[in-house]
C-alpha cells in the first residue's frame, strides 16, 4: 500500500463485490492510489484484489470513519445503502460520494442509453443491444444486467445500453444519457427506500441532462414532472403522434411509429401482452438512439426474451408451462398474469418466497378477473394466502416438484401453469436462476413420470 499512496488524493472503494473490482481496476489504470472497505466479514474477491493490486489495504466489518474522512473521494457499491451512519457522517464532513455509474459517465466517450424501470430492464436493454448489434454498431451492453458499467469502457464502443438500477442512480450527478427512460414503476426495494416517493426519486434522476426522454403513457410515474423543456416520447397504448404505439389495420395489430405501422404484433417472438410494451420501448429507445428502424425490426422478429422471463418450457397433455422465475415483486406477476391470460384458458400461477414486505393484496383482483387458481411455496407463504383471501383457489406445495405436480392435478386441457413467484427467492433457493432451473428439472419429471 505505501507504494500505491505516492500522493496524498485516495479513494475510498466500498464494497469488494464485482462493481467494487471493476473501480479498483478503473482507479489503479490511471495512477490513484485507493482503499476498499466492506461491511462484511467475509466480502468477496479477496484473492482476487490480492493478487491484481498486491498491498493494497482492504478493511472488513463495520465502515471506520476515520478512513473515510482521510479519502479525497468515496465510491460505493450499489448494495451500500448511502445512508450507512459513517458514509452519511463521512459525507457531511465534505468527502463526496458517488457509485461506478458517476465514474463512467466521466469517461465514457459514446452516447448512452439509460433504462430503469421496477420490471422489464433486462429484457429491454438486451433488446436495444441486440437491436444495435444487428445494425452492425459497436455496442456495449451492462450495469445492473451483469458486466459493471466501468468494464465496458472501450474507445472503439459505438453506444453503451446500460441497465440502471435505483441504487445506481442515487449516486450519479447528471447521466446525460442520449435517451433515457423509466420503462414503469411498482413497489420494489421498500426494505431500503424509507417510502414508494424516495424510491422514485432515485428512479427520476435517470434522466437528468438527458437529450431524449421516453415514457410509458400508461404509467404516469415514468413521466417526469418538469421535462426542462424536452418532447417526451410516449410508448405503449394506442398509436398517436410522437409515441410507439399500437394500430388495428383491417383486423391486424400492428406496432406502430406516429401512425405508422411497422410491424405486426403477431411477428413478435416474445410472448405476452407485456412484452408487446417492452418491444415499443425497445423501438423508442432505440429510434432516438439513431439505431436503423430495418436492424430493430427485423431483430424483434427473432428475439425470444431472456431465460426465467414468461419462458415457454414443456408442456403435458395440452398443459403448458411457463417459468417466470424473475418476477420476483408484485408488479412483475402482475404483468405476467395479465400478460399470459387468455380466455378461455386458465392459469394456475405458483406463487410465494421472501414476501419483501409487499402488500399481496394487490394480486388479488387479477386472480380473480382470470379466474385463476394458485399453489403457494416458500417462507411468507401464510401471508400470501391470507391476502389473497376467496379471489383464488388456493393450493399449498412443499416444494417446487409437489408445486409442479399439483397445478398438473389441478389443471384442464388448455391450461397453462405459470411460475411468477412475486417473492425472492432465497428462502428456498440459491436466486431466482436457481428457482427457474428447479421448475424447468421438475416439470421434466413430470413429464417423464
Ligand atoms: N454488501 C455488504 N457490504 C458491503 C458491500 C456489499 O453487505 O460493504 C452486500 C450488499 O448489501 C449486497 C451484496 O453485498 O447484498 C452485493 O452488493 P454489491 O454492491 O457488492 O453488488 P455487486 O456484486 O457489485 O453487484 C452490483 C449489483 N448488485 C446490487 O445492486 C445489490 C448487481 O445487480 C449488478 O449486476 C452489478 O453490481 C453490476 O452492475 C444485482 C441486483 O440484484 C443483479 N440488483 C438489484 C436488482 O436488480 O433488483 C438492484
Ligand atoms: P428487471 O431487469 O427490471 O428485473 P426483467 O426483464 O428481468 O426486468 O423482467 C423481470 C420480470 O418483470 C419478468 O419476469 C416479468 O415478470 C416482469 N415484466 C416483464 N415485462 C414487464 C412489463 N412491461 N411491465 C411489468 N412487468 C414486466
Amino acid at each position: 500500500m505505501s507504494q500505491m499512496i505516492a500522493t496524498s488524493k485516495v479513494k475510498a472503494i466500498i464494497g469488494t463485490g464485482i462493481t467494487g473490482l471493476s473501480v479498483a481496476r478503473f482507479l489503479a489504470a490511471q495512477g490513484q492510489a485507493f482503499v476498499l472497505l466492506d461491511t462484511r466479514s467475509n466480502p468477496p474477491n479477496l484473492e482476487q484484489i490480492q493478487l491484481e493490486f498486491p498491498g493494497v489495504t482492504i478493511v472488513c466489518g463495520e465502515l471506520d470513519l476515520h478512513t473515510l474522512l482521510a479519502c479525497d473521494e468515496i465510491i460505493i457499491s450499489p448494495g451500500v445503502a448511502v445512508a450507512t451512519p459513517a458514509i452519511e457522517q463521512a459525507k457531511a464532513a465534505g468527502v463526496p460520494v458517488v457509485g461506478d455509474i458517476e465514474l463512467f459517465v466521466r469517461a465514457a466517450k459514446a452516447p448512452i442509453v439509460a433504462i430503469t424501470g421496477s420490471n422489464a430492464k433486462s429484457t429491454v436493454t438486451t433488446l436495444v443491444g441486440e437491436m444495435a448489434k444487428t445494425a452492425g454498431i459497436n455496442v456495449a451492453v451492462g450495469g445492473n444486467l451483469g458486466t459493471p458499467a466501468l468494464e465496458l469502457l472501450n474507445d472503439a464502443v459505438e453506444l453503451y445500453v446500460m441497465e440502471l438500477s435505483s441504487f445506481q442512480l442515487e449516486t450519479v450527478s447528471r447521466l446525460n444519457a442520449k435517451v433515457a427512460t423509466i420503462l414503469n414503476i411498482s413497489a420494489d426495494h421498500l426494505d431500503r427506500y424509507e417510502n414508494m416517493r424516495a424510491y422514485i426519486l432515485a428512479k427520476l434522476r435517470v434522466y437528468f441532462g438527458a437529450e431524449n426522454i421516453v415514457v410509458n403513457r400508461k404509467d404516469v410515474l415514468t413521466h417526469p414532472p418538469m421535462a426542462a423543456g424536452i418532447k417526451p416520447i410516449y410508448f405503449g397504448g394506442n398509436a398517436d403522434f410522437g409515441s410507439f404505439g399500437l394500430i388495428t389495420n383491417e383486423g391486424t395489430e400492428f406496432l406502430a411509429k406516429n401512425l405508422t405501422p411497422l410491424i405486426a404484433t403477431s411477428e413478435l417472438k416474445i410472448r405476452g401482452r407485456h412484452n408487446v410494451d417492452n418491444a415499443l420501448a425497445a423501438l423508442a429507445l432505440g429510434d432516438a438512439a439513431g439505431i436503423p428502424m430495418d436492424a430493430m425490426l427485423s431483430t424483434l422478429k427473432i428475439f425470444r426474451g431472456l431465460r426465467h422471463r414468461c419462458e415457454f418450457v414443456m408442456e403435458k397433455d395440452a398443459v403448458e408451462f411457463y417459468n417466470d422465475s424473475k418476477g420476483t415483486n408484485i408488479g412483475a406477476t402482475l404483468a405476467a398474469i395479465q400478460g399470459l391470460a387468455r380466455d378461455p384458458q386458465q392459469l394456475i400461477v405458483i406463487l410465494g418466497g421472501e414476501g419483501k414486505g409487499q402488500d399481496f393484496t394487490e394480486l388479488a383482483p387479477a386472480l380473480r378477473a382470470i379466474n385463476s387458481r394458485v399453489v403457494i411455496i416458500g417462507r411468507d407463504g401464510p401471508i400470501i394466502a391470507e391476502a389473497i383471501g376467496d379471489a383464488a383457489k388456493i393450493v399449498f406445495a412443499n416444494n417446487m416438484q409437489d408445486a409442479v405436480n399439483k397445478s398438473f392435478a389441478i389443471a384442464n386441457p388448455g391450461d397453462a401453469v405459470l411460475l411468477s413467484p412475486a417473492c425472492a427467492s432465497f428462502d428456498m433457493f440459491k436466486n431466482y436462476e436457481d428457482r427457474g432451473e428447479k421448475f424447468c428439472l421438475a416439470v421434466k419429471e413430470l413429464i417423464q413420470s
